[in-house]
């Protein structure tokens, strides 16, 4: 009795990690297949992105609170744990009934399959990872079932039943078959899962283009407070720490050579630009902070950089829209994924643009390469739509885009807005004097003065940093001489048209956070 629920207890452990490991090895596979053909049909992305897409609003709004820009990873890790849950059953399964245990490995691949023919970009070739994955899932596990059965057979025939209880033994020469099979499979999928990332990211490669001298340069940029108050945000964001926030698991690749950006919709004539017809127009250069509506108080997703691109009007000008009666651009990315911008907002004559560079380089893969949209004032989840391929015009009653089908707003303009750097929340100071610094932004407006409030007190103003453009963020700081204890520190902002910094507590959902940010900080 002992013995055989011994068995029974480590036949199931043993016939679940073979699932397990069939299906690790299809995905690897399949993920490598994808790598070759089109990425985004790997079946971990393709249902990833499903995933994404599909979770409600508040779980998602939930997510990035509760963990940052990893909560993608969290609701992908949730869904490959019930994967993997799934396939350790289709193990146990097929050893006791080998076809629907089968079938259930089959039936995985085909949702991942189905998942990634239905993308809004995809083409019949998506299917093929999947396929792979359940050919490849199906024969390991398969092969595994047969080689352990044999294993299991020659148990029998060299020591009676009594001994078989002993699953891990790896002394008989077709025990040992298992064995190694398992490992030659893991390494496989390791091998496999490798080499799929290594071609990735060498046919991601380039983002070489030729750069236009811009024929409407932006002014010298002017020295940032950060080079005498190390603690307060440079005044423009490095590329490579700009804040990212997109939909996207992997980061798109696009062949600049094939790429197009159609303008089409109730526009004169549908036109098809070419990245060297685009980089022919003249182009504007201009400081502009981009600000994610997901931003909370305080929050991290702002960043100020220097854009050259074509004007907005510009590029519609060429399919004609001097009779449309559009209210809509709806943009799309290269795959699928859709943003609206109001048509009467880009063209209000503010500095909106295709933008084709970003801080004196290409666009990096991240933020949008080859070409993405910019316009200032606006969040980025309504205007700056990037890896655009198409603008369509049209109205808001007939198209709907991917936020504003989850309940975002339509016209979503920035909150004036500021922020505390320096000194960081619950950080500990040395008594004396310590400086109080950070960004305020009013986007369109500009910034008039930034006020700090201490324990409650009474508002005092900070000295400004420089001032780039009223499209741009603007440092500020106040000195302060701090006393030991603990402290609150709030700042709040007031735009050039006189406009206070509202003090309404508002959550980013459904068109942007407001309030004023206060910290607590220690002075020992
Ligand atoms: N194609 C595409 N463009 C997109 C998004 C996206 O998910 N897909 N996210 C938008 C959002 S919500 C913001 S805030 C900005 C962020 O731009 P960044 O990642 O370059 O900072 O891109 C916008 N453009
Ligand atoms: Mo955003």
């Amino acid at each position: 009795m002992q013995t055989s629920q011994r068995r029974t207890r480590a036949g199931t452990l043993r016939h679940a990690g073979f699932g397990v490991l069939a299906t690790v090895v299809g995905l690897a596979a399949a993920h490598l297949v994808a790598a070759l053909t089109v990425p985004a049909a790997s079946p971990v992305l393709a249902v990833g992105s499903t995933v994404i897409d599909l979770t409600p609003t508040p779980l998602k709004e939930w997510a990035i609170r509760q963990f940052g820009t990893a909560d993608k990873l969290v609701l992908v890790g949730s869904v490959t744990v019930v994967v993997l849950v799934l396939a350790a059953v289709a193990g146990i399964v097929a050893a006791r009934r080998e076809t629907p245990g089968l079938l259930l490995v089959v039936a995985l691949a085909g949702v991942a399959g189905l998942l990634a023919v239905l993308r809004p970009s995809a083409g019949p070739l998506d299917a093929v990872p999947a396929l792979v994955a359940a050919v490849v899932a199906v024969v390991s596990l398969w092969w595994l079932h047969r080689l352990d059965d044999r294993a299991h057979r020659e148990d029998h025939r060299a020591e009676g039943p009594a001994r078989t209880g002993l699953s891990f033994r790896v002394d008989g020469p077709s025990r040992r078959g298992v064995v190694l099979a398992s490992g030659g499979l893991a390494a496989a999928a390791v091998a496999m899962g490798a080499a799929g990332r290594r071609v990735t990211s060498y046919r991601l490669g380039g983002t070489d283009v030729a750069l236009p001298v811009a024929a409407d340069p932006a002014s010298t940029f002017p020295r940032g407070l950060e080079q005498r108050y190390a603690g307060i945000t440079p005044l423009r964001t490095p590329t490579g720490e700009f804040y990212r926030v997109d939909t996207r698991l992997t980061v798109p690749a696009v062949d600049v050579d094939s790429w197009t950006l159609t303008i089409d919709g109730d526009v004169d004539q549908e036109v098809t630009l070419t990245f060297e017809d685009l980089a022919a127009m003249p182009t504007i250069e201009r400081d502009i902070t981009l600000t994610c509506v997901s931003n909370e108080v305080g929050g991290p997703y702002v960043g100020g950089a220097r854009w050259l691109g074509v004007p907005l009007a510009d590029v519609l000008a060429r399919a004609g829209i001097g009779r449309t009666r559009a209210d809509q651009i709806l943009s799309t990315d290269v795959d699928g994924m859709t943003i609206s911008t109001p048509l009467d907002v880009a063209l209000d004559g503010r500095d909106a643009m295709i933008a084709i560079g970003m801080n004196g380089g290409p666009l990096p893969r991240t933020h949008g390469f080859p070409a993405r949209m910019v316009v200032p004032g606006l969040y980025g989840f309504v205007s700056a739509c990037k890896w655009i391929t198409r603008m369509t015009l049209t109205t808001y009653d007939a198209e709907q885009a991917y936020w504003t089908e989850r309940d975002w707003a339509v016209d979503a303009p920035i909150k004036l807005s500021s922020r505390v750097d320096t000194p960081k929340p619950l950080s500990e100071s040395p008594a004396g004097t310590v400086v109080i610094g950070g960004i305020a932004w009013a986007q369109g407006v500009g910034i008039e003065k930034v006020e700090v409030r201490i324990d409650g007190e009474a508002w005092q103003q900070a000295t400004l940093g420089p001032q780039v453009t009223d499209d741009y963020w603007r440092q500020w700081y106040l000195e302060w001489d701090a006393e030991p204890g603990q402290h609150f520190i709030a700042c709040r902002a007031t735009n050039k048209d006189g406009e206070v910094q509202s003090d309404v507590r508002r959550t980013p959902f459904p068109e942007g956070s407001s309030g004023h940010q206060e910290i607590s900080v220690t002075v020992t």
